[in-house]
């Protein structure tokens, strides 16, 4: 059987890259997409020319500031970075129906059925990333091979502006020769215990059978003796971005006071949020849904100033809107569902944005 084209695209220091190219003045400065050094922020990323200094992701602002005080810090602009990334995806697309976004700036695609450059997955990735740099003016790193493992590391391998091939038969050398902690699944705590029974490198994980890795490692050690074997099964799955997610009861009683309609939302609101984590998802409004016996109904909603993805939140929102309402009658349904959605990491990174305007005023 033919083996699977499959690429992962990455930008090269996505922020920072699109605040240089739109202030052309930064081109070649360090650069450090933060809040100011005497904040309490985090550093989102730093162009390469900061990172020549040791600045990188994840650094406090105030260390940045140290390791690089000449650095120009430019607080991130989200929606700009959103805005980009939706282009990004629709260059994508023109190649194939199979993309998945990992975030804003990174996804895999399987071109294995895309027809152009009769079908070389190298000539289609130049040619994406010649797109992406002609049209939004902005370079990435890609990674083209034969699964989602070796697509990921061969788009890190290069960076910036680099393609990196890595065919059928290279893959269990490179996989081998590869420092433990790159592969998926390996945080710190995975990698000292690694560490701990002297695995280093790919290879060195090759001297347990899959039983004993599994009796050792439990699931990470299934995978891990499939992937330092260059062995990776999963699929490129695309989806469909969901507009909102919610949850409605139908009552088995009617119920009319406000005590009532108010201890269901609660619930309702714990199902709202499981179905909303289970699409790895945060949201920005929040509706309710009142149906009454003669089947009029209402919603409301209310939008937030920030993407959230807590219970709480959504039981306090709906409690509020139910606050205002006046009910009249005998309620048969309630329901409750959010929307505005964003994917679920870059809630958490959003939330250092909101930290980082706290902290200017
Ligand atoms: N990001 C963030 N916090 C992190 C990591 C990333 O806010 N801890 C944001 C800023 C990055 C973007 O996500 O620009 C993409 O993340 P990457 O890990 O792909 O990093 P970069 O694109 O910045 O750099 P690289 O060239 O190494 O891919
Ligand atoms: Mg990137």
């Amino acid at each position: 059987m033919e083996s699977a084209k499959i690429i992962h695209v990455d930008m090269d220091c996505f922020y920072a890259q699109v605040e240089m190219r739109d202030n052309p003045s930064l081109k070649g400065k360090p650069v450090v997409i933060s809040g100011p050094p005497n904040s309490r922020s985090v550093v989102c990323t730093a162009s390469y020319e900061a990172r020549k200094y040791g600045v990188h992701a994840a650094l406090s602002a105030f260390e940045a500031y140290k390791r690089c005080p000449e650095a120009v810090f430019i607080p991130p602009n989200f929606d700009k970075y959103r805005a980009v990334s939706k282009k990004l995806h629709e260059i994508f697309h023109r190649y194939t129906d199979l993309v998945e976004p990992l975030s804003l700036d990174e996804a895999y695609l399987d071109i294995s059925q895309c027809e152009l450059h009769g079908n070389s997955a190298t000539l289609i990735a130049q040619e994406i990333q010649n797109a992406v740099l002609e049209e939004l003016n902005l370079t990435c790193s890609i990674g083209v091979s034969f699964n989602k493992l070796l697509a990921k590391i061969g788009s890190d391998y290069k960076k910036p502006f680099g393609i990196t091939v890595i065919q059928p038969h290279e893959g269990l050398k490179f996989c081998a020769n590869l420092d433990i902690k790159a592969f998926p699944g390996v945080g710190k705590k995975a990698r000292t215990r690694l560490h701990e029974y002297g695995v280093y490198t790919g290879s060195d994980f090759h001297q347990f059978s899959k039983e004993k890795a599994e009796r050792l490692f439990g699931k990470l050690g299934i995978s891990l003796y499939q992937y330092t074997r260059a062995v990776d099964n999963r699929i490129v799955s695309p989806y469909r971005e969901p507009k909102s997610v919610g949850c409605e009861y139908t009552l088995h009683e009617n119920v009319s006071t406000k005590a009532e309609v108010s201890k269901i939302f609660e619930e309702i609101s714990h199902e709202t949020l499981r179905r909303v984590k289970k699409k790895k998802r945060g949201f920005k409004t929040v509706t309710i849904k009142i149906k009454y016996q003669d089947f009029t109904q209402i919603t409301r909603s209310k939008s937030l100033v920030y993407y959230e993805q807590s219970q709480e939140v959504i039981n306090k929102v709906a409690q509020e809107l139910l606050n205002y309402e006046h009910l009249n009658g005998e309620i048969r349904l309630l329901g409750i569902t959010v929307s505005n959605l964003i994917e679920e990491e870059e809630v958490a990174k959003q939330l250092r944005i909101e930290q980082v305007y706290l902290d200017v005023r």
